[in-house]
């Protein structure tokens, strides 16, 4: 058997044959490139001048911007305060947290369904607060899942995740989750081009031409509840689309995607989707397809899909399986969606606070193109147009474009905006942040970051009003940043201080999982909607104990449901008695407190999931099935009082067959062994 290296030499012979020198040398440079990262100087003591007083909140004091940052292949959202870099909540997004039971409660395991049945992963990329006329409006915070594609949307009073919706017709939810001005919309585009859920997925890969597709997707969002509904789809040529942002202001009605792999390769990506000197910035026309939409138009598809809905009035989630979507094919509407060449391989795709340009950033380019979408409106209408892809008008790059950044440095991944007429773009490849002007496109400053940095941030630097002040630089590569941690290092998050000419790099700190984007907003927006408690007397979970008179054991065939409360420092009832080994046991906690911050915790020796954390006014179940007769102790998880150590209690698990009546009782100590002891206020049915 020839090993593996053989293989791959021979194969690099056979490309060098193949493939243009030129474009093999930029490859080979920037795999070399890549991997190695590129060191700037002085990169061991960088931070300037007043960084540590800048950086610092006193104790007992607030930030001044919370910032949500996407947690990457941790399927997480993480929190964190600016400018401390404080750590404030780890938000489970597409993921299990054993911290509060996530996933693992019976109440909220439906949030992680899809038509694939459970799926407790997902590879978390981008993050877009809602807007209202371009703003930032602090209400709920959206999240994309790349792998199985979903969309989640987070409640910023609760700091949970509220509602995910299943995409059909995708694979890779990577453009995604970018919102219109309004919230009208979030999109989702598909990063994979894949044969449609409605057609036969079992062709051979080299039929990509003929059968793979892409598609973006629009969800609508109800305006007052935030509920997220699949609108419509657009079938598109099988490309790779990456990243959008929407229009604002004059391009309101339009939204922007990126796309790679015009080439429509499906092997050897880096090289076969390197091939062509552009690729497209796609413009679409939302408001025309919207039209067509409300019309009736496009084609109504069967396919499945889970929408499931976190409900805070029962503090439970459902999982509902949709089996409609319409698809609008652009082909048919010929005035919906354009292309735009754009150089080399483009990843970010973004929008300036103004809505009149577009910066594509191709991975690969030596520029950054400049669109401006007065030009492209003026293009569409003189037909100033370069034949067409695939049916799809390409408008002619010079008539589109408004200039280029020239020698920004080397790989440019994506940009936000200060709202001072600056922008400011992450250079992967050259490890640097660099700061230009939209008016004359000159390069106004640039500072190293360390290293590779993916995504930047500025607050509301994707929205008509950047709060500006601080830029992050979410950054790929920690190697020599942080004390090693075994051969996984921790991602990077670089603070900037943007309020001058010079960015100044204020702090660096580990983060957690991956983050690609974040989104920062004034801490006021969101704090004082904060939700401290729920209202025990508004719980409408059907297994809510609605005071401690009220807890009981009932058994149904082999089903052992405990309507148990929680209050400072006890459970009630706390000694159980009559359960079997083989019960389905359903313990559903109320935590009666009415008081901030005052969660009670439960876990029951040897239950096979994790613990729950029940906050104050909610209802949460955990399932047990006993394997083996014993005693199970049972005690809170949470130091909620003095006296935390003493909220415990006992199960008595008799054998299969067992006649041990259940029984269960708080308060009432019996020195029979044995004897089920019950006191006044708690009686068995
Ligand atoms: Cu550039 Cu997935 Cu937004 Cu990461 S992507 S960096
Ligand atoms: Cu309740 Cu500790």
């Amino acid at each position: 058997m020839p090993d593996t290296k053989q293989i791959f030499i021979h194969q690099q012979k056979h490309f060098m044959k193949k493939f243009i020198l030129p474009a093999l040398s930029l490859i080979a440079a920037i795999i070399l490139l890549s991997i190695t990262g590129c060191k700037p100087k002085n990169a061991s003591n960088a931070a300037e001048g007043d960084a540590a007083s800048r950086v610092y909140v006193p104790p007992g004091k607030y930030d001044e911007l919370y910032n949500f940052v996407s947690g990457g292949f941790s399927g997480q959202v993480t929190v964190y305060g600016i400018p401390s870099g404080r750590l404030l909540r780890v938000i489970p997004v597409f993921s299990l947290d054993p911290q509060d039971g996530w996933g693992y409660s019976e109440e909220t395991k439906p949030m992680l369904n899809t038509s694939h049945g459970m799926v407790p992963w997902d590879d978390q990329h981008h993050l877009e607060l809602s807007q209202t006329n371009g703003e930032i409006d602090g209400r709920w915070l959206f999240a994309n899942g790349n792998n199985t594609p979903r969309i989640a949307r987070l409640d910023l009073k609760t700091f949970r995740t509220a509602e995910i919706l299943e995409i059909p017709n995708s694979a890779g939810n990577h453009s995604s989750p970018f919102i219109t001005e309004n919230t009208e919309y979030v999109v989702a585009g598909t990063r994979f081009s894949v044969p449609m859920d409605d057609k036969n997925g079992d062709v051979p890969i080299d039929t990509y031409k003929k059968n793979f597709k892409g598609t973006v997707s629009f969800i609508s969002v109800d305006p007052k509840s935030g509920n997220m509904k699949l609108a419509f789809q657009l079938l598109l040529p099988g490309v790779d689309f990456d990243l959008s942002h929407g229009g604002k202001g004059p391009s309101h009605d339009w939204f922007f995607f990126s796309c790679y792999n015009s080439e429509q390769a499906h092997t050897l990506l880096e090289v076969n989707a390197s091939q062509r000197d552009k690729d497209f910035i796609m413009a679409v026309n939302w408001k025309k397809a919207e039209e067509y939409y409300k019309q009736g138009k496009g084609r109504k598809q069967t396919v499945r899909y889970a929408h499931n809905v976190y409900d805070e009035s029962t503090h439970s989630a459902t999982s509902t399986i949709e089996t409609q979507t319409t698809v609008l094919d652009v082909k048919d509407f010929p005035d919906m969606v354009y292309f735009i060449p754009c150089p080399k391989s483009p990843h970010g795709c973004d929008v300036d606070p103004t809505g009149e340009y577009i910066v594509g950033s191709g991975k690969l380019a030596a520029l950054i193109p400049v669109f401006s979408f007065s030009k492209i409106i003026a293009a569409i209408a003189s037909k100033n147009f370069d034949g067409d892809y695939d049916g799809i008008p390409v408008i002619k790059y010079e008539a589109a474009l408004y200039g280029e950044v020239k020698k920004p440095g080397l790989g440019p991944l994506h940009t936000e905006f200060d709202g001072k007429g600056n922008a400011y773009t992450t250079m992967f490849i050259s490890s640097e942040i660099v700061k230009w002007s939209l008016k004359d496109l000159k390069v106004l400053d640039r500072h190293p970051s360390y290293y590779s940095p993916g995504h930047l941030m500025i607050p509301g630097g994707d929205t008509r009003k950047p709060y500006g002040k601080y830029l992050i630089s979410y950054n790929k590569i920690t190697k020599d940043r942080y004390l090693p941690t075994g051969p996984e290092l921790a991602q990077a998050t670089q603070l900037f201080d943007i309020s001058g000419d010079k960015m100044k790099l204020l702090s660096d700190y580990p983060s957690i999982g991956e983050p690609h984007y974040g989104q920062a907003v004034p801490a006021e927006l969101i704090a004082k909607n904060s939700v401290k408690i729920y209202k025990i007397e508004d719980n409408k979970n059907p297994y809510v104990t609605m005071g401690e008179g009220k807890s009981k054991v009932v058994r149904t065939g082999n089903r052992v449901d405990v309507y148990m409360t929680m209050i400072r420092s006890h459970f009630s009832p706390d000694n159980i008695e009559g359960v079997k080994v083989g019960d389905d046991v359903y313990f559903h906690l109320t935590n009666l407190e009415q008081d901030w911050d005052v969660p009670h915790g439960f876990a029951v020796r040897n239950a096979n999931t994790a613990e729950l954390l029940v906050m104050p006014g909610e209802t949460q179940t955990l399932k047990w099935t006993p394997d083996v007769s014993g005693m199970y102790p049972f005690y809170c998880t949470d130091f909620c009082s003095a006296l935390h150590q003493e909220m415990q209690g006992y199960i008595r698990v008799s054998p299969k067959g067992s006649n041990v009546p259940i029984s269960f009782s708080l308060g009432k100590n019996s020195d029979a062994p044995g004897e089920a002891a019950l006191d006044d206020s708690i009686k068995t049915k």
